[in-house]
């Protein structure tokens, strides 16, 4: 054929599945769901105190989304998204990158930061939006992370942006001298954004023009209150994989040992062959969608009961900790309270600060000479604030949340 290598065939066949068969793509998983390995499954070569540092990840993250998720109820910030019951997907695959492998993420992962030691005060002044944010200077809204330090783009709410943006930036790795053959792209992003365009023109992208870009889609059943039933009707994302080339894998999302070993080994692969590897994490989202959600509204309690009951990420691993004898009771406690504490410290610590000064809204919005908006927007709020900044009460309490109560900008003629 003249744009095909394609067998030739006197059966009049349609296809409709990719595994060869009409059978689904399989699950890898390692743990069973009391955390004994399964029968064939080869554990990953993890130490103790690997082991460790994988479960204290994944139990900082609810500590820290626990504390979060209450302080936006008290109207302390504005917004925030829990993680939970997904711990296993996202510290698993963090745990199998390099920690200058460029990150490009959806908002969920806020685990792969700490990981690589972004540190709760960090995630703290990011939230409270103080003077002591780097990610954004307190411009962005909670949870929109980034650090070029952690070599972690900083999120952006518009869903699958990253998509296509993470093939450029792993070509840009593939031609960077130093970085090529030793760093990849990794682009998380959930099934239901997997619906947008951006996801097709991204792997079309990192296909076509070779990239080593590693895309992990966390499925965790949900896009806000649209199921993950009604966001496709294929073999869920990972059967999208090969329509482009892109080498995949499905795994058990909620079993850490798992993630761990196919995000290793999708990583050798991006490097090996240069090219983009698909992973599909199973797992389900136990929290709302974010504070701006209350999923009893589309889905009943009771299932939510069930799958806490049934799958704990957490839970699952600690019972294979603790049959190695690298984990009993007294750890769990002393882990449980010290983490607590430390959330809680930074927490007032960072309620304790004010915002950046005020100006600092305008300051390196764009590389180079300021543009004209810019000085046009600083010249238009100082000029309001100075007309209304005293009198109106709303204003006046904001302007006293900055350092220097805004005089900064209001005293600038
Ligand atoms: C382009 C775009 N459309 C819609 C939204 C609103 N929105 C924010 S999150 C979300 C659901 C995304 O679901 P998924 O990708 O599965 O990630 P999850 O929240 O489950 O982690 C939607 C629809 C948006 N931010 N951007
Ligand atoms: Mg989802």
């Amino acid at each position: 054929m003249p744009t095909s290598q394609s067998p030739i065939t006197p059966d009049l066949q349609f296809f409709n599945s990719v595994t060869g068969g009409q059978g689904l793509i399989p699950t890898y998983r390692v743990l069973d769901g009391v955390g004994k390995p399964i029968e064939g499954a080869q554990v990953p070569e993890i130490d103790e105190a690997f082991a460790h540092r994988l479960y204290e990840h994944m139990n900082l993250l609810p500590t820290l989304d626990n504390v979060l998720y209450n302080v936006q109820r008290q109207g302390k910030i504005s917004f925030y998204v829990t993680a939970y019951g997904e711990e296993a997907a996202i510290i698993g695959s963090a745990a199998a990158l390099e920690n200058d492998d460029e990150v490009l993420g959806q908002y969920r992962e806020m685990g792969v930061l700490l990981w690589r030691g972004f540190g709760i005060d960090n995630v703290m002044a990011q939230c409270f939006g103080n003077a002591d944010d780097k990610s954004g200077k307190g411009r962005q809204m909670p949870v929109h992370f980034g650090s070029v330090e952690h070599h972690f783009l900083t999120i952006s709410s518009p869903l699958a942006t990253q998509i296509p943006q993470a093939a450029g930036v792993g070509y840009a790795l593939r031609r960077t001298p130093g970085r090529r053959d030793r760093s990849i792209a990794a682009c998380y992003f959930g099934e239901g954004s997997a619906s947008e365009g951006d996801f097709h023109a991204g792997l079309m992208l990192a296909s076509t023009i070779p990239s080593p870009t590693l895309y992990i889609v966390r499925n965790n059943g949900f896009a806000i209150s649209t199921p993950s039933s009604e966001q496709y009707y294929g073999d869920g994302i990972a059967a999208r994989g090969p329509g482009y080339g892109i080498d995949t894998v499905r795994v058990d999302g909620n079993d850490v040992l798992a993630v761990l070993a196919a995000t290793r080994e999708a990583r050798r692969r991006c490097l090996e062959q240069g090219r983009a590897v698909l992973l599909e994490a199973m797992t389900y989202r136990v929290g709302h969608h974010s504070t701006s959600d209350d999923s009893f509204a589309y889905r009943p309690r009771s299932e939510v009961e069930d799958r806490k009951k049934i799958d704990n990420p957490i839970v699952r691993f600690r019972l294979f900790m603790e049959s190695r004898g690298w984990w009993n009771a007294d750890a769990e406690e002393e882990l449980k309270s010290r983490l607590r504490e430390d959330v809680m410290k930074s927490f007032k610590h960072a309620e304790s600060l004010k915002r950046c000064e005020l100006q600092e809204l305008f300051t390196d919005v764009y590389g180079g000479e300021e543009p004209w908006n810019i000085k046009e927007q600083r010249e238009e709020l100082a000029r309001l604030l100075r007309k209304y900044g005293k009198d109106w009460e709303p204003w006046k309490q904001e302007l006293a949340k900055f350092k220097n109560n805004g005089e900064d900008l209001i005293g600038k003629q």
